[in-house]
């Protein structure tokens, strides 16, 4: 039995349901209602498949990251590093499917310097179309693949068909979907190299960098890709992250300079209850004060 761990990321638009597919897989459930992930969350599931002879046991760690464009360093931050990605639209508004094509896949280019890993596209929500709907999404997603990614790429999985319908709420195809991407995971084992993972978080750091915070909605994401170093835990900073964007009246899409001030207050009071160091807090409190300045 060979044990492999692989970081996969969740990417497509706000409310497709990439946290619902997640929590499909991983717990078997479903929730109609629906809380904005903010930051990331990562989880893990072991897959067992046989390839040949060969018995795999696929650690997945997911990473369920934020789904609203223009939070682009962070979520760069997040896909660094990827063995594989599942790219999600929402079958009941295919205009999801266009933005795989827009912002996801070349965020993923950016990111990953364009050695692609591999690619499973979804189209969830399949309990609210019919069979014609469904059928025309997974021709546009056969068309995409073959518009974006390089021959070669290709046919390395030319046995698989990575384009899967789901449906969260009812549990049709999730569970198929991922095993077909940990098949193409460890087909893609022997081709990963170690200094891929360094290169892209270089790459994560450039764009970070280059980033100008011309706007209140970069303010705002430095402060989520910040917080996890503010609290030293991921664990903590999705929880407190998610609790302050819940209790704020502004919409993380078209983020306030008074709506962004009143959150960070609000992580800063909650890190600062979860024991961050003081140092800490007013290192980041003065740093993100200082880039809000400049919008009043
Ligand atoms: N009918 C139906 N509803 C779904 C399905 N999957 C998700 N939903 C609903 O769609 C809404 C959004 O789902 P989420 O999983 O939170 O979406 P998301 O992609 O994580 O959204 P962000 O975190 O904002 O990026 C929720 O109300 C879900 O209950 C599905 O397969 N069928
Ligand atoms: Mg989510």
């Amino acid at each position: 039995m060979e044990e492999i761990l692989k970081k996969v990321v969740l990417l497509g638009d706000s409310a497709v349901g990439k946290t619902s597919l997640m929590n499909r897989f991983i717990q078997n459930a479903f929730s109609d209602s629906y809380i904005s992930t903010v930051g990331a969350k990562v989880s893990k599931k072991v897959v067992n498949i046989k390839l040949g002879h060969v018995d795999y046991a696929i650690s997945f760690m997911l990473w369920d990251i934020i789904g609203s464009e223009g939070y682009k360093s962070t979520q760069s931050r997040h896909i660094a590093g990827l063995n594989g990605a599942i790219v999600v639209a929402d079958l009941s508004r295919p205009e999801t499917i266009s933005k795989l094509e827009e912002y996801w896949i070349p965020l993923l280019y950016e990111t990953t310097a364009e050695i692609m890993p591999p690619i499973l596209f979804v189209g969830n929500k399949l309990d609210l179309v019919d069979k014609e709907h469904s059928d025309k999404a997974l021709g546009d997603f056969a068309a995409l693949d073959a518009r974006v990614r390089t021959e070669s790429v290709i046919k390395r999985y030319n046995i698989l068909e990575p384009y899967v319908v789901t449906s969260a709420k009812t549990g049709v195809g999730v569970e198929e979907g991922f095993r077909s991407l940990a098949v193409m995971m460890v087909m893609d084992h022997e081709n990963y190299d170690p200094l891929t993972r360094q290169m892209e978080e270089m790459v994560a750091d450039t764009m970070y960098e280059m980033d100008e915070r011309k706007t209140a909605k970069s303010v705002l994401d430095m402060v989520i890709t910040d917080f996890p170093y503010v609290v030293q835990s991921s664990e903590v900073s999705t929880l407190i992250l998610q609790d302050c964007f819940g209790k704020s009246a502004m919409s993380k899409d078209r983020p306030t300079p008074k709506g962004t001030r009143e959150i960070i207050d609000c992580l800063l009071r909650n890190a600062r209850d979860k024991g961050a160091s003081e140092e800490n807090i007013v290192k980041y409190r003065e740093k993100w004060l200082e880039k809000l300045k400049r919008f009043g």
